[in-house]
Protein backbone atom coordinates (compact mmCIF):
# COMPACT_ATOMS: atom_id res chain seq x y z
CA UNK A 1 0.00 0.00 0.00
CA UNK A 2 1.22 3.10 -1.04
CA UNK A 3 0.26 6.18 1.45
CA UNK A 4 1.24 9.75 1.64
CA UNK A 5 0.34 12.84 4.13
CA UNK A 6 0.04 16.15 3.46
CA UNK A 7 0.54 18.52 6.52
CA UNK A 8 2.41 21.86 7.86
CA UNK A 9 3.59 19.93 10.62
CA UNK A 10 5.65 16.82 9.13
CA UNK A 11 6.99 16.08 12.11
CA UNK A 12 4.25 15.32 14.10
CA UNK A 13 3.79 11.99 11.97
CA UNK A 14 7.57 11.34 13.15
CA UNK A 15 5.72 8.28 15.02
CA UNK A 16 4.93 6.50 12.03
CA UNK A 17 8.60 5.19 11.75
CA UNK A 18 8.12 3.74 15.17
CA UNK A 19 6.86 0.15 16.25
CA UNK A 20 4.99 -2.16 13.78
CA UNK A 21 4.70 0.68 11.62
CA UNK A 22 7.80 1.86 11.32
CA UNK A 23 8.63 -1.83 10.68
CA UNK A 24 6.12 -2.33 8.01
CA UNK A 25 7.94 0.18 6.03
CA UNK A 26 11.38 -1.43 6.64
CA UNK A 27 10.14 -4.55 5.22
CA UNK A 28 8.43 -2.70 2.29
CA UNK A 29 4.88 -3.59 2.93
CA UNK A 30 3.99 -0.15 3.36
CA UNK A 31 4.94 2.79 1.10
CA UNK A 32 4.48 6.09 3.13
CA UNK A 33 5.62 9.85 2.68
CA UNK A 34 5.38 12.46 4.18
CA UNK A 35 4.88 16.11 2.82
CA UNK A 36 5.46 19.77 4.37
CA UNK A 37 2.27 21.76 2.73
CA UNK A 38 5.01 24.78 2.61
CA UNK A 39 6.85 23.20 0.07
CA UNK A 40 4.21 23.32 -2.31
CA UNK A 41 3.82 27.66 -1.89
CA UNK A 42 4.67 29.67 -4.18
CA UNK A 43 5.70 32.88 -1.94
CA UNK A 44 8.93 34.17 -0.20
CA UNK A 45 6.52 33.70 3.41
CA UNK A 46 5.24 30.28 2.35
CA UNK A 47 2.11 31.24 3.01
CA UNK A 48 -0.83 28.60 3.99
CA UNK A 49 -3.00 31.01 5.46
CA UNK A 50 -5.59 33.90 5.00
CA UNK A 51 -8.55 35.56 6.63
CA UNK A 52 -11.73 33.39 6.63
CA UNK A 53 -14.69 35.23 4.04
CA UNK A 54 -17.45 36.59 5.67
CA UNK A 55 -15.12 37.03 8.92
CA UNK A 56 -15.06 35.41 12.02
CA UNK A 57 -12.23 34.06 14.11
CA UNK A 58 -8.89 32.05 13.28
CA UNK A 59 -7.53 31.31 9.93
CA UNK A 60 -8.61 29.28 7.02
CA UNK A 61 -6.03 27.35 4.82
CA UNK A 62 -5.31 28.64 1.33
CA UNK A 63 -6.58 26.54 -1.60
CA UNK A 64 -3.50 26.54 -3.87
CA UNK A 65 -1.20 24.99 -2.28
CA UNK A 66 -3.66 22.30 -1.36
CA UNK A 67 -3.75 21.61 -4.90
CA UNK A 68 -0.33 21.47 -5.60
CA UNK A 69 0.33 19.19 -3.03
CA UNK A 70 -2.62 16.92 -4.04
CA UNK A 71 -1.76 17.14 -7.93
CA UNK A 72 1.97 16.11 -6.98
CA UNK A 73 0.85 12.80 -4.93
CA UNK A 74 -1.62 11.82 -7.15
CA UNK A 75 -0.60 8.88 -9.72
CA UNK A 76 -2.78 6.25 -9.82
CA UNK A 77 -6.41 6.69 -11.18
CA UNK A 78 -8.64 7.60 -8.12
CA UNK A 79 -7.05 7.27 -5.08
CA UNK A 80 -8.73 7.62 -1.62
CA UNK A 81 -8.95 11.31 -0.03
CA UNK A 82 -8.45 11.37 3.68
CA UNK A 83 -9.31 15.00 5.39
CA UNK A 84 -10.15 15.06 9.06
CA UNK A 85 -12.42 16.61 10.13
CA UNK A 86 -14.98 16.57 13.29
CA UNK A 87 -17.55 17.38 10.37
CA UNK A 88 -16.72 13.79 8.93
CA UNK A 89 -18.03 10.67 9.17
CA UNK A 90 -17.17 8.70 12.31
CA UNK A 91 -14.06 6.14 11.68
CA UNK A 92 -14.84 2.87 12.24
CA UNK A 93 -13.06 -0.58 12.33
CA UNK A 94 -15.17 -1.64 9.21
CA UNK A 95 -14.01 1.69 7.40
CA UNK A 96 -10.17 0.44 8.32
CA UNK A 97 -10.76 -3.12 6.97
CA UNK A 98 -12.33 -1.31 3.55
CA UNK A 99 -9.28 1.16 3.49
CA UNK A 100 -6.89 -1.69 3.74
CA UNK A 101 -8.06 -3.23 0.82
CA UNK A 102 -7.16 0.58 -0.96
CA UNK A 103 -3.77 0.81 -3.26
CA UNK A 104 -3.23 4.24 -2.52
CA UNK A 105 -4.31 6.39 0.63
CA UNK A 106 -3.99 10.38 0.48
CA UNK A 107 -4.28 12.52 3.98
CA UNK A 108 -4.47 15.93 3.91
CA UNK A 109 -4.14 17.30 7.38
CA UNK A 110 -5.86 20.81 7.99
CA UNK A 111 -5.14 23.37 10.99
CA UNK A 112 -6.25 26.46 11.82
CA UNK A 113 -10.00 26.89 11.07
CA UNK A 114 -9.88 24.21 8.39
CA UNK A 115 -9.08 24.10 4.41
CA UNK A 116 -10.92 25.99 2.25
CA UNK A 117 -13.62 24.01 0.92
CA UNK A 118 -13.29 24.55 -2.93
CA UNK A 119 -10.54 22.19 -2.21
CA UNK A 120 -12.63 19.14 -1.26
CA UNK A 121 -14.93 20.09 -3.54
CA UNK A 122 -12.37 20.28 -6.70
CA UNK A 123 -10.22 16.94 -5.51
CA UNK A 124 -13.62 15.30 -6.20
CA UNK A 125 -12.47 15.76 -9.95
CA UNK A 126 -9.20 12.63 -9.48
CA UNK A 127 -10.05 11.86 -5.47
CA UNK A 128 -12.08 9.58 -3.60
CA UNK A 129 -12.87 12.26 -1.42
CA UNK A 130 -13.88 10.87 2.62
CA UNK A 131 -14.16 13.59 5.47
CA UNK A 132 -13.53 11.18 8.17
CA UNK A 133 -13.38 12.23 12.07
CA UNK A 134 -11.99 10.24 15.09
CA UNK A 135 -15.01 11.11 17.39
CA UNK A 136 -16.77 13.72 18.85
CA UNK A 137 -14.29 15.97 19.75
CA UNK A 138 -12.38 18.63 18.51
CA UNK A 139 -8.39 18.52 18.03
CA UNK A 140 -6.45 21.71 16.89
CA UNK A 141 -5.37 19.40 13.44
CA UNK A 142 -5.94 16.50 11.03
CA UNK A 143 -2.43 15.01 12.49
CA UNK A 144 -3.48 12.58 15.27
CA UNK A 145 -6.39 11.66 13.56
CA UNK A 146 -4.08 10.63 10.89
CA UNK A 147 -1.66 9.13 13.21
CA UNK A 148 -4.52 6.94 14.66
CA UNK A 149 -5.86 5.96 10.98
CA UNK A 150 -2.86 4.82 9.27
CA UNK A 151 -2.42 2.62 12.34
CA UNK A 152 -5.73 1.05 11.88
CA UNK A 153 -5.61 0.21 8.39
CA UNK A 154 -1.43 -0.56 8.32
CA UNK A 155 -1.91 -3.06 10.78
CA UNK A 156 -4.87 -4.76 8.73
CA UNK A 157 -2.42 -4.89 5.93
CA UNK A 158 -0.91 -8.49 4.87
CA UNK A 159 2.27 -9.29 7.04
CA UNK A 160 1.89 -6.44 9.78
CA UNK A 161 0.80 -7.89 12.68
CA UNK A 162 3.09 -10.81 13.22
CA UNK A 163 0.36 -13.36 14.90
CA UNK A 164 -2.52 -12.85 12.52
CA UNK A 165 -4.95 -14.42 15.03
CA UNK A 166 -3.92 -11.06 17.22
CA UNK A 167 -6.24 -9.57 14.79
CA UNK A 168 -9.44 -12.30 15.24
CA UNK A 169 -10.52 -12.09 18.46
CA UNK A 170 -10.25 -8.30 18.83
CA UNK A 171 -12.87 -5.46 19.88
CA UNK A 172 -15.77 -4.70 17.76
CA UNK A 173 -14.87 -7.64 15.54
CA UNK A 174 -17.95 -9.58 16.38
CA UNK A 175 -19.56 -6.27 18.02
CA UNK A 176 -18.49 -7.23 21.31
CA UNK A 177 -15.96 -5.38 23.69
CA UNK A 178 -12.48 -7.30 24.62
CA UNK A 179 -12.44 -9.83 27.46
CA UNK A 180 -10.29 -8.72 30.63
CA UNK A 181 -6.44 -9.89 30.34
CA UNK A 182 -3.74 -11.23 32.79
CA UNK A 183 -0.83 -12.08 33.24
CA UNK A 184 1.83 -13.10 36.03
CA UNK A 185 2.34 -13.21 39.15
CA UNK A 186 -1.05 -14.41 39.55
CA UNK A 187 -1.34 -12.61 42.82
CA UNK A 188 -0.42 -8.98 42.62
CA UNK A 189 -1.25 -6.62 45.79
CA UNK A 190 -3.81 -8.63 46.92
CA UNK A 191 -5.71 -9.21 43.87
CA UNK A 192 -5.89 -12.81 42.22
CA UNK A 193 -6.99 -13.19 38.54
CA UNK A 194 -10.01 -15.08 38.22
CA UNK A 195 -9.50 -18.98 39.15
CA UNK A 196 -11.01 -20.27 35.82
CA UNK A 197 -8.21 -19.13 33.89
CA UNK A 198 -6.11 -21.31 35.84
CA UNK A 199 -8.18 -24.23 35.40
CA UNK A 200 -6.92 -25.34 32.71
CA UNK A 201 -10.30 -26.04 31.35
CA UNK A 202 -10.65 -24.50 27.82
CA UNK A 203 -14.68 -24.14 27.37
CA UNK A 204 -14.73 -22.94 31.02
CA UNK A 205 -12.29 -20.53 30.10
CA UNK A 206 -14.39 -19.39 26.85
CA UNK A 207 -17.81 -18.95 28.38
CA UNK A 208 -16.17 -16.79 30.95
CA UNK A 209 -14.12 -15.10 28.33
CA UNK A 210 -17.55 -14.72 26.67
CA UNK A 211 -19.69 -13.59 29.71
CA UNK A 212 -16.83 -10.84 30.27
CA UNK A 213 -17.25 -9.36 26.86
CA UNK A 214 -21.32 -9.16 27.18
CA UNK A 215 -21.20 -7.87 30.61
CA UNK A 216 -18.66 -5.22 29.85
CA UNK A 217 -20.64 -4.36 26.34
CA UNK A 218 -23.82 -4.26 28.32
CA UNK A 219 -22.30 -1.62 30.80
CA UNK A 220 -19.68 0.52 28.54
CA UNK A 221 -21.44 0.66 25.34
CA UNK A 222 -25.01 -0.69 25.74
CA UNK A 223 -25.02 1.29 21.82
CA UNK A 224 -23.21 -1.82 20.90
CA UNK A 225 -25.45 -4.25 22.36
CA UNK A 226 -28.11 -2.54 20.79
CA UNK A 227 -26.88 -3.39 17.25
CA UNK A 228 -26.19 -7.10 17.79
CA UNK A 229 -28.70 -9.63 15.87
CA UNK A 230 -30.17 -11.27 19.24
CA UNK A 231 -30.80 -14.41 17.09
CA UNK A 232 -27.06 -14.69 16.90
CA UNK A 233 -26.79 -15.13 20.56
CA UNK A 234 -27.27 -18.38 22.58
CA UNK A 235 -29.18 -18.98 25.57
CA UNK A 236 -25.67 -18.93 27.63
CA UNK A 237 -25.37 -14.79 26.34
CA UNK A 238 -29.30 -14.14 26.98
CA UNK A 239 -28.70 -15.01 30.42
CA UNK A 240 -26.01 -12.97 31.05
CA UNK A 241 -27.03 -10.48 29.68
CA UNK A 242 -31.03 -10.79 31.55
CA UNK A 243 -28.63 -10.51 34.43
CA UNK A 244 -27.62 -7.27 33.26
CA UNK A 245 -30.89 -5.70 32.49
CA UNK A 246 -31.45 -6.73 28.87
CA UNK A 247 -34.41 -8.46 26.79
CA UNK A 248 -34.58 -9.61 23.03
CA UNK A 249 -37.51 -7.03 22.05
CA UNK A 250 -37.61 -7.54 17.76
CA UNK A 251 -34.75 -9.27 17.61
CA UNK A 252 -32.40 -6.73 19.16
CA UNK A 253 -31.25 -6.28 22.75
CA UNK A 254 -32.69 -3.69 24.49
CA UNK A 255 -33.53 -2.86 28.40
CA UNK A 256 -35.40 -5.31 29.71
CA UNK A 257 -38.63 -3.22 31.64
CA UNK A 258 -38.51 -2.41 35.27
CA UNK A 259 -39.49 -6.20 36.71
CA UNK A 260 -42.50 -6.08 39.36
CA UNK A 261 -40.68 -7.11 41.92
CA UNK A 262 -38.18 -4.34 42.30
C1 LIG B 1 -8.35 22.13 11.44
C2 LIG B 1 -8.80 19.86 11.97
C3 LIG B 1 -8.86 18.56 11.51
C4 LIG B 1 -9.33 20.20 13.21
C5 LIG B 1 -10.72 16.90 14.29
C6 LIG B 1 -11.10 15.64 13.95
C7 LIG B 1 -11.80 15.13 15.02
N1 LIG B 1 -12.40 13.93 15.19
N2 LIG B 1 -11.85 16.04 15.95
N3 LIG B 1 -11.20 17.14 15.52
C8 LIG B 1 -10.02 17.91 13.50
C9 LIG B 1 -9.49 17.58 12.27
C10 LIG B 1 -9.95 19.22 13.98
O1 LIG B 1 -8.20 20.77 11.16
Amino acid sequence: MRIDVVSIFPEYLAALELSLIGKARQDGLLDLTVHNLREFTADRHRTVDDTPYGGGAGMVMKPEPWAQALESVRQDARPVLIVPSPAGAVFTQAMAHELAREEHLVFACGRYEGIDERVLEWAEGSFDVRPLSLGDYVLNGGEVAVLAIVEAVARLLPGVVGNPESLVEESHSDGLLEYPVYTKPSSWRGLDIPEVLLSGNHARIARFRRDEQLRRTASRRPDLLAKLDAGKLTPADLAVLAAEGYTVVHGRMAPAPPSSDS
